[in-house]
């Protein structure tokens, strides 16, 4: 059937599909001309097979991670945002600029929890984390308000071991007032181990987001010397 051909009743036209056109968007300074999902992947073996570069987003569920993506893609809804906690175990890959992968990574914190660590990143996070050689960093997101629980420290810190570059954003900035910034700034500080408060982000405000932006810019082009 020819593709403009209108199909009987009932019956399925063959139709290509649907091919949504955004115009160029300026976020943070930063021109996305395009973005898009390309898969879900359940394991290490089912990565992209495209080589780009990859920087991943991680943090507790409802921490704001698909929130933030879409902020920086400049979209609405490219990732599903709310869905029910713990229930996403993909990690997605978004295709920026046909240039690297922003990839959103399941909610920390929903496994069972256990004191080993190993219960603490699923497992295929932590593989992902270890063994591939695309990813050049990742933005770990942790609520102001709450500064931090023992489960994110621990996951950080399995995170440096590994010698993957990580970067603690703290979101939902317009949630806090000013007393609640600087303390949940200065909670993060400490308990992460930072030089400097970390960089504090809203995606309903679009706050910080040209600073994020310019990090991850920068840990894409960095010469990768930790994995070869
Ligand atoms: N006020 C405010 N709400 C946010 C912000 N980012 C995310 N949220 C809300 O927090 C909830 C969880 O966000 P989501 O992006 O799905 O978090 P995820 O589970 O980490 O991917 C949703 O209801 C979002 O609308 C923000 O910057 N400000
Ligand atoms: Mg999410």
């Amino acid at each position: 059937m020819m593709p403009n051909e209108k199909a009987p009743k009932g019956v399925k036209a063959n139709l290509p599909p649907k091919t949504v056109h955004h115009a160029p968007v300026m976020v943070g300074g930063y021109k996305i001309v395009s973005a898009e999902f390309v898969k879900g992947s359940t394991s290490i073996k089912h990565l992209p097979e495209e080589r780009l570069p990859q920087i991943a987003f991680l943090g507790r569920s409802n921490v704001g991670k698909s929130s933030l993506m879409n902020a920086l893609m400049g979209r609405k809804d490219l990732v599903k945002v709310g869905r029910t906690p713990g229930k996403t175990r993909e990690l997605n890959f978004f295709k920026v600029n046909n240039q690297f992968f922003l990839v959103d990574l399941p909610g920390v914190g929903f496994a069972k929890v256990s004191n080993s660590k190993r219960d603490q990143m699923a497992d295929f996070i932590r593989e992902y984390v270890e063994k591939c050689k695309d990813l050049k960093g990742l933005v770990y997101l942790v609520d102001v308000r709450h500064g931090g629980h023992a489960i994110d420290i621990e996951t950080v810190e399995a995170i440096r071991a590994t010698g993957c570059p990580v970067l603690i954003v703290a979101s939902k900035r317009d949630k806090a007032n000013q007393s609640e910034l600087a303390k949940g700034l200065r909670s993060i500080r400490e308990k992460f181990g930072l030089e400097e408060n970390p960089l504090c982000v809203s995606s309903l405000k679009k706050f910080g987001l040209d600073q994020l932006w310019q990090n991850i810019l920068e840990a894409i082009e960095q010469v990768d010397d930790q994995k070869g």
